[in-house]
């Protein structure tokens, strides 16, 4: 990489969200700023995902990540290179700010699950890091 990749400190953080409900319904409302600590570049959702199937196994150069599981539940194991995490992202109320340099898998979809995910730049596979020996090398040249 010919740029600076940010530090690996507190590299994956749970957030609890303010639900904004009536006698209507909930709402949720996520802000640039206020929520999420990074210009959004990006969105996009993951659903329709099939029991038993597993996803992820990369980390990122550069990329930030907030995802949010707005239906059903998903376990999001998330490894710094050193310490492995496990969140259930099981309500809406609940997301995970997930920074660069971070391996990420996401487990045990229910059928219902949507993920959704801004991000802070646009798709580039050349942002990918999809060995698990190259994360932890790039950890250890970065960290
Ligand atoms: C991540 C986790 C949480 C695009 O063309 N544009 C996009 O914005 C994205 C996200 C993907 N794609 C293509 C690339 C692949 O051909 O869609 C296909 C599936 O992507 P991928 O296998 O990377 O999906 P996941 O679920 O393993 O990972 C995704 C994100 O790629 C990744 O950044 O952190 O969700």
């Amino acid at each position: 990489m010919g740029c600076s990749v940010e530090s690996l400190k507190g590299s994956t953080e749970p957030h609890k969200l303010a639900v904004l409900g009536d006698e209507r319904g909930s709402l949720i409302a996520l802000e640039q700023g206020q929520n999420i600590p990074f210009e959004i570049r990006r969105a996009y959702y993951i659903f329709n995902t099939k029991k038993d199937v597993s996803r992820g196994f990369h980390a990122h150069y550069r990329l930030q990540q907030y995802i949010v599981c707005v239906s059903g539940r998903c376990r999001i194991l998330t490894d710094d290179g050193v310490t492995v995490q496990n969140t259930w992202l099981d309500t809406p109320q609940k997301a995970l700010h997930v920074k660069n340099l971070i391996w990420r898998e996401m487990h045990d979809f229910s059928e219902d699950c949507v993920l959704l995910v801004f991000a802070s730049d646009h798709y580039k596979e050349s942002d990918y890091i999809r060995n698990y020996n190259d994360f932890k090398l790039a950890v250890k040249r970065y960290a």
